[in-house]
């Protein structure tokens, strides 16, 4: 059924004194009109490193943080011995029609020892108690993604109380400022706590400090302190506390740091407070201004007619929500969340930190869900879905650094677990190099998250070709791939497959009802596999290396089985057609190919491609894309198929059904990877580079019929920028940094055209 197209007015903000007295907000800001009244409604500010959520209680402030690196554990020896042994046993029973007693001895045998992760932990709650009396009115709780600036503000007993908390990616800390609009009417109580493995002490007359050691002294020891700066007013220390009264304005300053390799924490803190505490708060501000724009304004966007300002816009976004649940539309929103997404990479990954993990920083917990680790088998990689083409290509950095770390670690698994070259990786992971199959079988057993992740390393070159950053990926790509050629065994077919695997988290039925989980041969291993194979062999004629290998790896490549079509016109899932006890599996692992993948696309594979359509079809007839990450998959599946309205349709449900106040994701619960794959989602509707095109507006919906973008990628190293009307493009530039032959797309043509662009030289095309 076509979706009604309803616009629902709303409150008009702008109405109120309340609203009156607070400037309306810009396209670039969340924001709501109450306290966070759980962890997963406050705002998210982040430096890379470090996480702070605010929640903005009038009372009582609570901004918890985070520190990436504190992890339970360290590092281990997980690997099995006793899995080389047992692993022919287990593909013969596989081979044989018996996956029942194939996972029996695969959980006895094959999985790491031990196969659990232990689990990132939240840092500390950083707490402010403001004894107010009475009630506040004019209350708004705002993040600025544009100036990466968290606010609370509301009047009080005549006076208005505004917090700002930002996260300086330069200046490594985290600050919080408390101002008043009438002098010497600031008042509050300041302390640090944490609900274990620390404990709290005053240093001076200003500084808090929460002294911390994991696992009741076992595992990482850490510090967060807090400096608290006056205006004004007075400041006592009680035990554990700082009191403030009748000041002007306070800055707080807050750093932290972990022991993790080996780091000496305590004096870094001090010279990161010290630094800081030396800056006016107008210098910190500046200084992450202009750090945090730098990044954020490469990408601007305006979807449909709506501009900042406009009615909708000025309303609180949970209501924005509420609309769109209800079926309006907001384009304003659509732009928002993208942007937010973007927002959420800066504050989560930059260069020289551990990649952004299922909660980017963002954890309050001991014990997360999924321990807020690394999942190889989608989460992590949709994370970084739009570093390139949303222009932040120099935040995929820490994917690169972390996929390095997993080499040595990787390698001994490769040995011992199957007696291979090359490294492996499967299912999750975690800080300390862990590449063992962890979990149960019917999810780790599963070996291809190394060579998932090493495409990422093959992205970024294409989107920048630089033949140096080539030369450093390619051995990490060659070592992945070497993995195969040793891992593969030839089934009673004669095809090469890969496996015991699994197809991620998914179950089949046997002709005789027998419901499996591990498989010989998995579509999704050797569409992945398959990949890296066809990146190997072109980074090598590319570096011109390694030719023996290069013909090995060729080899190989062709015996594997390629994707084919099955009994319901759907893309084979398994080896064999079989059928599922749940067709609306939230994993659409088959469909690797379309997206992110490239072996199947609408003009080269055209019969491939309706059966992609038909497999999303499918699952979504028996209710898929259930979790906001598998929506969002859904949306990038979608614009590769070039369908726009099917991609904005599922935008919206992502919107309607798996998104918080605060704009976070919701598998459920909170899991960041639905953000930052809506994100890719929305950039892969207005532009597309692989298969050799650049396709501009690929999958443009009726609801952005007009827009523009500006600074979005294409592969080859050029910058596009679009604007458009009644669908159709009014202008486009393509700002190459690399010379040569380009092949572009527009809407409608029959053929792409060949342009010559060179480099440094905009090109411009009506
Ligand atoms: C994968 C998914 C789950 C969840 C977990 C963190 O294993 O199957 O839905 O997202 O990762």
């Amino acid at each position: 059924m076509r979706r009604l197209i309803v616009v629902i007015a709303l409150a008009v903000t702008g109405s109120s004194p309340a609203a009156q007295e607070n400037a309306p907000f810009g396209e670039h800001t969340i924001w709501l009109r109450s306290a966070a009244s759980q962890w997963d409604h406050a705002f998210p500010v982040g430096n890379g490193r470090m996480g702070a959520m605010v929640f903005g209680t009038v009372n009582r402030e609570r901004i918890q943080l985070n520190e990436e690196t504190l992890w339970m554990g360290g590092p281990r020896d997980t690997d099995n011995p006793e899995a080389r042994t047992a692993l022919p046993e287990v593909r013969r029973l596989l081979f044989t029609g018996q996956p029942r007693e194939a996972y029996a001895l695969a959980e006895r045998k094959l999985m790491g020892k031990p196969w659990r992760l232990e689990s990132y932990q939240s840092l500390a709650d950083l707490r402010l108690n403001f004894d107010h009396e009475g009630d506040a009115t004019d209350y708004q709780r705002s993040l600025d993604l544009d100036a990466a600036v968290a606010r609370v503000t509301y009047r009080l007993d005549g006076v208005r109380y505004t917090r700002e908390v930002f996260a300086s990616h330069p200046d490594r800390v985290i600050v919080v400022r408390l101002t008043v609009d009438r002098p010497g009417a600031l008042t509050f109580g300041a302390w640090i706590d944490r609900q274990q493995d620390a404990r709290t002490e005053i240093a001076g007359t200003d500084r808090l400090n929460l002294i911390g050691h994991l696992g009741g002294g076992k595992g990482l020891s850490f510090l967060a302190s807090a400096r608290v700066i006056l205006e004004g007013g007075k400041q006592e220390t009680f035990p554990e506390r700082i009191l403030v009264s009748d000041a002007n304005s306070a800055t707080i300053i807050v750093a932290a740091g972990t022991s993790f390799r080996g780091h000496s924490h305590g004096s870094q803190v001090d010279r990161d407070l010290t630094r800081a505490a030396a800056k006016t708060y107008a210098q910190l501000l500046e200084a992450h201004r202009a750090d945090h724009q730098r990044l954020y304004r490469r990408v601007s966007i305006r979807l449909g007619t709506a501009r900042s300002g406009d009615l909708r816009s000025n309303a609180p976004t949970d209501e924005r929500l509420e609309a769109v649940r209800r079926g309006a539309i907001d384009q304003g929103l659509d732009a928002l969340y993208f942007q937010f997404g973007r927002y959420l990479l800066i504050a989560s990954s930059r260069p020289g930190d551990l990649p952004a993990n299922l909660q980017g920083v963002w954890n309050d917990s001991m014990s997360p869900p999924w321990d807020a680790d690394y999942h190889l088998n989608i989460n992590l990689q949709m994370n970084y879905w739009p570093a390139e083409v949303t222009n932040l290509a120099e935040l995929h950095e820490p994917l690169f650094d972390f996929l390095e770390s997993l080499r040595p670690p990787g390698r001994k698994t490769a040995r011992v677990h199957y007696g291979a070259r090359g490294f492996v990786a499967h299912h999750i992971t975690d800080i300390w190099g862990f590449t063992s199959p962890g979990d149960l079988p019917r999810s780790g057993l599963w070996p291809t998250g190394a060579a998932w992740l090493t495409q990422h390393l093959w992205e970024h070159y294409l989107f920048a070709p630089d033949r140096a950053f080539l030369a450093r990926g390619y051995p990490v790509m060659k070592e992945a791939a070497e993995f195969f050629l040793d891992y593969l065994v030839e089934d009673p077919k004669g095809r090469l497959v890969s496996g015991p695997s699994v197809s991620p988290e998914n179950r089949y039925r046997l002709p005789n009802g027998q419901v499996g989980i591990l498989t010989m041969g998995p579509s999704m291993d050797h569409q992945i596999i398959s990949g890296l194979f066809t990146q190997v062999i072109k980074a090598s004629e590319i570096l011109d290396v390694d030719e023996v290998f290069r013909a090995q790896v060729a080899a190989a490549q062709k015996r594997l089985p390629p994707p084919t079509i099955g009994k319901h016109g759907q893309i084979q899932e398994w080896s064999e057609d079989y059928d599922e006890p749940e067709p609306g599996h939230r994993h659409i692992s088959q469909l690797f190919a379309l997206h992110p993948g490239d072996q199947i696309t609408v003009r080269g594979t055209p019969e491939l491609a309706r059966a992609a359509r038909a497999t999303i079809d499918r699952r979504l007839a028996h209710g898929g894309g259930h979790t906001g990450w598998s929506r969002a998959w859904i949306i990038n599946f979608f614009a590769r198929l070039e369908d726009g309205e099917k991609a904005w349709e599922n935008y919206q449900a992502l919107l309607a059904k798996s998104t918080l106040p605060n704009l976070w994701d919701l598998h459920p619960p909170f899991q960041i990877d639905g953000n930052f794959g809506g994100t890719a989602g929305v950039a892969e509707m207005l532009i597309q580079s692989h298969g050799g095109e650049i396709h501009l507006l690929p999958a443009l919906p009726r609801a952005w019929a007009d827009g523009e973008f500006r600074g979005l990628r294409a592969r080859g190293g050029v910058e596009v920028d679009i604007a458009w009307s009644g669908a159709k493009i009014v202008k486009a530039t393509l700002r190459p940094s690399i010379s040569g032959m380009f092949r572009v797309r527009t809407q409608g043509a029959g053929e792409a055209r060949s342009v010559s662009l060179v480099a440094g030289t905009p090109y411009s095309l009506r």
